[in-house]
Parts: C-alpha cells; sequence; structure tokens
C-alpha cells in the first residue's frame, strides 16, 4: 500500500527541520509535524527574559553547509533566543523547507502497523501514513509543573519559563516569586530583579553557576574559526561533550593547591562550561570535584554581601552532578535591595493562595506574578505525551515503564521503522546538541536511504542489542559522580518517573560505535523483507 509520506517527523525544533532538508536531498518525501506556531523547539518556547544558549553560538549551529556557516554571523558569544530563533528561520528559508512544515499540528498518536510496514501518525488536523516515524520532539520539552495546591485560585499571572507568552510579560512595579534555581531560573532572575517591585526566590536546592561573561563576538575568534570551520568541527567531535571545553587529563587529585587555584582562576576568568574541563577527574572523583565545589563556593561568599544568603545559595553537591549552570550577574542580584532568597527545603511551599503563595511553617509572601522555573520531564516526556503503538499494539509507555530502553537512542526492539533523534542512551544532552543532533539525522536518514536501496521494508534493533546498550549506558555513567545526585538525567525530578540515567556519556565513542554498526550492515539491528 503506498503511504502519504516516506516519513512523517513529529517536532520542528533543530533535529525536525533537518531532518526534512537531509531526506528531501535523498529524493524522500517527508512532513515534519509541529504543534507550536512556529519552528524552533526549545528555542520557540524557552523565551523567558534572559534566555541564551551556555554553548557558544560558533559551535551552537548547524555544520552540515559550509556556506550557511559561513554567511550566518553570531553577534554575541553565546546567542541570546532570538537570534537561535531567527537563525533556524533563515535555515528554514534559505532551504525553502517551509512547504514541508505543518505548524500548529500536534501529533497525538503513531500507530505501527504490520500490513504494511508503516505508521499512522494521527495529528490534531486529521492522519497520514508513513513508511517510518522520526520522532524530533526534543529533550526538554516537556515542561514540568509540580502539582501545587492552589494554583487555579491564584489571582496574579502565572507563567512556566518553558512555555513563555510570546508576548513577553512586563514585571514592572510587580512583586514576583521565581520558584526553583536551575538555568532557567538562573538566567532569569538577575532581569526579572531590574524590573520588579520585589523579588522573591523560592529555592529548594540551590546549583553552582559559573560566569559566562558574555559579550560582542571576538571577530578575530570569529575569523580564526571561519578561516578553518572543518577543522573546528572536527576537534570538537574529538571531545567528549563534542564540544571545545579545553579538557585536560590532568587530575585535580594530584595537583597542588598552587596548581587548583591557578586553574579554577583562569577558568572562571574565561567563563561557561568549559569550567568543567579544568581537570580529568572532576566527575570522577569525589574528592577532586571536592576541590572545584570549594572554590565556586568561596566566589558565592565573595559575591553575596549577606553571609546567610551566600551560605543559603552554596550547593554541598557535586559539582556537575546537576548540569552546571552558567550565569550573567546571578549570585550578584542578591546584593539588590528588592530581592529575597527564600529557602524552601525545609519549609516547602504548602500552596499558592490568592494573593500569594504559603510556605509550610506558615509564612506567607504577597506575590502579583509567579514564574514556575520547575524545569521539564525530560528525554521521555514529550515522547510519551504521544501515544505510540509499536507491534501487537504495544505502547511505548508500557514497554518503558521501568524506564527508557533502547538501542544507541536511535531505535527501540518491537516498534520497528521508528528512530529517535537524540533519544535516551545517546549522548543528547550529555553534548553539545546541535553536533548531536547532526549525527543522528544522518545516520538515520542513511539507514532509511540504505533500506530504499536494499528493498528492505523494516527494521529494529534486537532485543539483545538493546539490553547490552542499556546496560552499557548504565556502566559508562556508573563509573561516573553522575547517577550520585537527584537530577533529571535520572528522572529525578519528577515524582514517580523511574530512576534510570539517560544519556550517554562520551560523544566520540558513540559516534564510533554508530559508524561501526552501519559499516557492519547495521549491526544490531533486524530487517524485515
Ligand atoms: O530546570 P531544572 P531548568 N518546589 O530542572 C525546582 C537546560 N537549560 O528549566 O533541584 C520548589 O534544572 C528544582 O529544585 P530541586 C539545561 O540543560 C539550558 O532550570 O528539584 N522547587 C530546581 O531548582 C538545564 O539543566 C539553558 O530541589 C521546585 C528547578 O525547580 C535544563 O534545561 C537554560 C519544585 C528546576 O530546575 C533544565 O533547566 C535553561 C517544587 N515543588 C535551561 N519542583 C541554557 O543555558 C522543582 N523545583 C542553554
Amino acid at each position: 500500500m503506498a503511504h502519504d509520506y516516506d516519513v512523517a517527523i513529529v517536532g520542528g525544533g533543530f533535529a525536525g527541520v533537518y531532518m526534512l532538508h537531509r531526506l528531501r536531498e535523498l529524493g524522500l518525501s517527508a512532513r515534519v509535524f509541529e504543534a507550536g506556531s512556529g519552528i524552533g523547539g526549545t528555542w520557540f518556547w524557552n523565551r523567558y527574559p534572559g534566555a541564551r544558549c551556555d554553548i557558544e553560538s560558533l559551535e551552537y549551529s548547524y555544520q552540515f553547509s559550509d556556506e550557511l556557516q559561513q554567511q550566518w554571523h553570531w553577534t554575541e558569544r553565546y546567542a541570546t533566543q532570538p537570534e537561535i530563533l531567527r537563525y533556524v528561520n533563515h535555515v528554514a528559508d534559505r532551504f525553502e523547507l517551509w512547504d514541508g512544515i505543518q505548524l500548529n499540528t500536534r501529533v497525538q498518536a503513531a500507530t505501527y502497523r504490520d500490513e504494511d510496514n508503516g505508521w499512522l501518525v494521527e495529528t490534531s488536523s486529521g492522519g497520514v501514513s508513513a513508511r517510518f516515524c522520526v520522532m524530533a520532539t526534543g529533550c526538554l520539552s516537556s515542561t514540568n509543573l509540580p502539582d501545587f495546591k492552589g494554583l487555579d485560585s491564584f489571582a496574579g499571572d502565572w507563567h512556566h519559563t518553558g512555555a513563555w507568552p510570546h508576548e513577553g510579560v512586563d514585571f514592572t512595579g510587580k512583586k514576583v516569586g521565581v520558584v526553583g534555581t536551575g538555568s532557567s531560573a538562573i538566567q532569569s532572575i538577575p532581569i526579572i530583579a531590574e524590573q520588579a517591585e520585589q523579588l522573591y526566590v523560592f529555592q529548594r536546592t540551590p546549583n553552582f553557576s559559573v560566569p559566562a561573561h558574555n559579550g560582542p563576538l571576538d571577530p578575530e575568534k570569529e575569523e580564526m574559526v571561519k578561516g578553518d570551520y572543518q577543522h573546528f568541527r572536527d576537534e570538537a567531535r574529538k571531545l567528549v561533550f563534542g564540544a571545545h571545553f579545553r579538557n585536560r587529563d590532568e587530575l585535580a587529585d594530584e595537583a597542588t593547591p598552587e596548581e587548583l587555584q591557578r586553574e579554577y582562576d583562569e577558568r572562571w576568568a574565561y567563563g561557561g562550561l568549559p569550567f568543567l574541563g579544568a581537570f580529568g577527574d572532576l566527575l570522577y572523583s569525589r574528592d577532586a570535584n571536592a576541590t572545584a565545589a570549594d572554590y565556586i563556593r568561596d566566589k558565592i561568599h565573595h559575591a553575596v554581601e549577606d553571609s546567610e544568603t551566600a551560605e543559603l545559595l552554596s550547593p554541598d553537591s557535586i559539582v556537575g552532578c546537576k548540569r552546571l549552570c552558567v550565569d550573567t550577574n546571578y549570585y550578584e542580584t542578591y546584593n539588590r535591595p528588592n530581592v529575597t532568597l527564600v529557602n524552601v527545603c525545609d519549609n516547602a511551599i504548602a500552596e499558592i493562595l490568592p494573593a500569594g503563595l504559603a510556605t509550610t511553617d506558615g509564612q506567607t509572601y504577597e506575590l502579583d506574578a509567579i514564574v514556575f522555573a520547575t524545569g521539564f520531564d525530560a528525554m521521555t516526556g514529550a515522547l510519551h505525551k504521544v501515544d505510540i503503538r509499536g507491534k501487537s499494539g504495544l505502547s511505548l509507555k508500557e514497554k518503558w515503564a521501568d524506564g527508557p530502553r533502547t538501542y544507541l537512542g536511535l531505535a527501540t526492539a518491537d516498534f520497528p521503522n521508528l528512530f529517535i533523534v537524540t533519544g535516551p542512551g545517546s549522548p543528547s544532552v550529555l553534548s553539545n546538541m546541535l553536533p548531536s543532533i547532526e549525527q543522528h539525522v544522518v545516520w538515520i536518514s542513511d539507514c532509511i536511504d540504505y533500506m530504499s536501496k536494499n528493498h528492505l521494508q523494516a527494521i529494529e534493533p534486537t532485543v539483545q542489542a538493546e539490553d547490552e546498550w542499556v546496560s552499557h549506558v548504565n556502566e559508562v555513567a556508573g563509573e561516573t559522580l553522575y547517577p550520585s545526585c537527584n537530577s533529571w538525567y535520572l528522572g529525578a525530578n519528577v515524582p514517580g518517573k523511574p530512576r534510570v540515567f539517560m544519556p550517554y556519556l562520551g560523544f566520540p565513542p558513540y559516534v564510533a560505535k554508530c559508524d561501526e554498526v552501519a559499516a557492519k550492515g547495521y549491526e544490531g539491528f533486524a530487517f524485515a523483507n
């Protein structure tokens, strides 16, 4: 039976947009279904004040077209959300992709049909059939809004950072509460504080943050990178996070106090996530990590005038175990007279009241607006919003009831011809997302092309390959400090979510494995003719 499309692509973020382009280059028909009224995925929804990327612009960008990367000019070292959104729209214009993108269309269900080895994709505006279904739904696109009692009764406005109103929000003269102190909060708090009459930050767990030292993009650096962009990309491909974090092999456990101080000072002055590359053992040894934690705590105490507030802002945890934050004036913001840090670790938020909120110790806070910077149901949340059914009607949710199971984060047994871009079990959020997305798009489209040329109807991983990969992902994580804290990498931020470490650490070995699997005729996958 003929399908409407060779490939149905769910999601119009950076993954869906490039997937469409790449499939078209191979002469295949594809359509992107996007719930939003525009493309860009995470960069379409996360419009909160201060939203910007924590990977430098020169490498948080597509590399599939040299003309594109040469001609596009980023204005800042770390691009703002509006600039990243302009960029992805430019890509869609430049490669004439709009006629393949259906906006305002939410995919509700995707069902595998044994009879024709294809997928029936049901959307808010009707159903389509396709040989393949590619889930390009993103890792951080399903917002997590805790079930706060009384939220419906709140008389003011409330917003989640991950679903911010397009028209913006004016906090001028308002009493504002921000719930959460992760990356989204840490980026937005300094800006909201400048507008609000009074800002209360409700902190359950403090996070480590490193200054971004953002500014206009250095023209010399731009010229240097653009002089040999391929070399710059090739270098990044060999690095553990797929980005230039200036990783060193030297061990903090073996460094003298002077070496530690010198290296951390240099990294702090440089700014951003490369702080984590200071020593090779920071994510492996508690003692090594403690040297970095002590250093940042000391910085917090220097930045924050009130010692009690500084102490409350100082994490007693492992640097990088939860994603390290990157900020502009975050800690300094607590020196403003209109900013108050509220500890909701001991006295949790009990309920939202019509005029504010109350904590369990009976304290109440009068608020005109609340910002929930409470994160995401990461990696699996967006997949589970779609009722995905594989062979014999098996639902993905049922199959993954104890945590996600994939082969290479790309596919899962019993769900033939279904691919996931940057799925659980792939480097995804532990890597620079853009190169990871491109690597997946190329791998998936090459696989589809191989199947077409070899008249193969269906592909799925073997259960054995999947089991071995899941064990390997756990084993690699188990050697690090990552599983030791309640992070969203583990699903620990969403009540009832199974605790499984979801991303794979190590971009280079991962890419090598994917290449090897393909070179061996898709080893670990089974085909049907
Ligand atoms: O979310 P988070 P996020 N009561 O999950 C708190 C990426 N990102 O949106 O730690 C009170 O990190 C929760 O407290 P706790 C980046 O990968 C990137 O900030 O669970 N508080 C925590 O403080 C990042 O890691 C950029 O105790 C509650 C906060 O809410 C990821 O997105 C920018 C609560 C959630 O923090 C997620 O970041 C922004 C409750 N009931 C995001 N429930 C860049 O720079 C939750 N919290 C590219």
